[in-house]
């Protein structure tokens, strides 16, 4: 009987959650489910590891940007609840991930429970940070809490509040956190300070967030807020403010992206003045409403990111995975053939010369006299001819293993991605078991079979974003298909190929 894995009974639960709020990604999750497949018979995943946790299947927006910015504050005047501490000096010192709960009190939970649960998007992270700063990823607590709250505003969602950015003073694990959740953000809200535009915070925080931001496919998910300009009412100068603020944006070289300027009214300085006050609160007003628009539109943007990330990974497999596998097979193959080459072509040579220098040849004859006198019986010869080719093939074996450990040690040198280094270890030695030829030109797990597999993917894929285009947009006019109300078509099921496959052992329910 076989139990079934944690991770299949978390898909499953995914799956279904998602049913109702998003058909379309409910069948995505299907399409990861073969994907995770492909991946365990190619070594490269163990029975517990999914390409569907590496994303987070919730909407997810953060709000970075310089200390005392205000970014908890707008958090908390967003969510209409008072969940975040606020204050002039540098308050928060860990990332809050914000979530929804039903209960009617804040609960606020060890950076643990997040680092321990694949539904959310730091799942595993302390490995992550261990990998950058040893010794802190059991700290992981340090860095990270979880916090619900149950503003109806934050259902389906994921906030996460970050420490104020401080890149002289921020440790390598905030920083490479920081890196994480822009990779993984749907929206990133990156707040500065209208009473310091151009302070050494800002410019760490544009030269950490803004620089990287420029070649990134995604840039548009990038708010730039310029926040407390409230602050400028009394010499009436927000214009020249927002203009400097924006011209130090550009010196980095960001000149497309949007720009708003705020200030939240629940806390800002009263402004005297009816006319600049008028003028003000229409401005931010608008910005505000631009912003939470955006907010709200998130849910879509995730659904395009989860499918960019199926399609990243079908590549991934196909194009550095599988390649780099027959790689190895092949340096794999030349360095045991020319080893073995070397130790038996010596072993012969010493052979040659030995019965050479005693005189053993006649002509091209070998004439041995010990086996014309042999005594010992016909099946001691076999036995010692037996143990000659256990010894060679001991031998065989040993060169193979050690061809194999030496080439892994080169090619793990040569991989980007660190976090994939497990896997790929796992895949070499699934590739280069006693068991397996070396002759072998593919890795093991894939053949024609799973290229189709991988096609059909890439398919449904396009499949997919045709599905969310005709829910979120409506280039027709077509009065049927109301942008947002879900398509006709949202909830058929597209072919995921996973049907008629046979599933991983890992993956019957027992
Ligand atoms: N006048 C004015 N004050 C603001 C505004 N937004 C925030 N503040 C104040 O600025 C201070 C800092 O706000 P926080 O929300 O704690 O700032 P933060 O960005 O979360 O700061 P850290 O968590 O320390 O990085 C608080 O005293 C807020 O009351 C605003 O729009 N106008
Ligand atoms: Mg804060």
């Amino acid at each position: 009987m076989f139990k079934e894995s944690h991770i299949n009974q978390r898909l499953r639960n995914l799956k279904k959650r998602l049913k109702e709020e998003n058909p379309v990604l409910s069948n995505v999750v299907d399409s990861f489910r073969t994907l995770d497949q492909i991946s365990r018979r190619l070594g490269y995943f163990n029975k517990e590891e999914s390409h569907a946790t590496r994303t987070s299947w919730w909407p997810l927006i953060s709000i970075l940007g310089c200390y005392s910015a205000g970014k908890s504050t707008f958090i908390n005047y967003y969510l209409r609840h008072k969940l975040q501490t606020t204050g002039n000096q540098a308050v928060d010192d860990k990332f809050s991930v914000i979530c929804f709960t039903n209960d009617d009190k804040v609960r606020v939970l060890p950076g643990l429970a997040l680092d321990a649960d694949p539904r959310f998007p730091f799942y595993k992270i302390s490995q992550a940070i261990e990998e950058v700063a040893e010794g802190e990823g059991q700290r992981i607590d340090a860095y990270l809490q979880l916090k619900t709250c149950p503003s109806e505003l934050l259902r389906g969602k994921i906030l996460i509040d970050s420490p104020g950015f401080d890149a002289d003073a921020q440790r390598t694990s905030t920083l490479r956190i920081t890196d994480h959740i822009i990779d993984l953000s749907d929206l990133v809200l990156v707040f500065f300070d209208a009473r310091h535009p151009e302070s050494g915070s800002m410019r760490d925080t544009l030269q950490h967030l803004v620089g990287k931001t420029l070649s990134r496919r995604d840039s548009n998910k990038f708010l730039y807020i310029l926040n407390q300009v409230d602050n400028t009412a009394s010499e009436d100068n927000i214009e020249e403010v927002f203009a400097s603020w924006q011209r130090a944006l550009a010196q980095i070289g960001l000149t497309a992206g949007c720009c708003y300027a705020i200030y939240i009214p629940d806390v800002a300085v009263p402004i005297e003045d009816d006319n600049i006050r008028e003028r003000f609160e229409a401005k931010r007003d608008a910005y505000l409403g631009e912003i939470f628009e955006r907010i709200e539109r998130v849910g879509e943007e995730r659904a395009y990111r989860i499918i960019g990330m199926l399609e990243g990974t079908a590549h991934l497999l196909e194009q550095e995975v599988v390649p780099r596998m027959r790689q190895f097979l092949l340096s794999w193959r030349r360095k045991t053939l020319w080893t073995d080459g070397f130790i038996f072509g010596g072993i012969l040579l010493i052979f040659l010369a030995a019965t050479i220098w005693g005189g053993y040849w006649d002509g091209l004859s070998l004439e041995l006299p010990f086996l014309d006198d042999w005594s010992g019986g016909k099946y001691l010869l076999y036995g010692i001819l037996g143990v000659l080719v256990l010894g060679a093939a001991y031998i065989h074996v040993t060169v193979r293993q050690w061809a194999s450990k030496s080439l892994m040690t080169k090619f793990l040198k040569k991989i980007n991605d660190p976090e994939s280094a497990p896997n790929y270890t796992r895949a070499f030695r699934k590739n280069s078991a006693w068991y397996q030829s070396i002759f072998r030109r593919q890795p093991v797990g894939w053949s024609k079979r799973t290229k189709q597999r991988l096609a059909h993917i890439l398919d449904n894929s396009n499949a997919y974003i045709q599905k969310l285009n005709d829910m979120y947009t409506n280039p027709s006019g077509d009065e049927t298909h109301m942008p947002g109300m879900g398509s006709q078509g949202a909830d058929d099921t597209i072919e995921t190929g996973t049907s008629d496959e046979p599933s991983d052992a890992s993956e019957k329910i027992n």
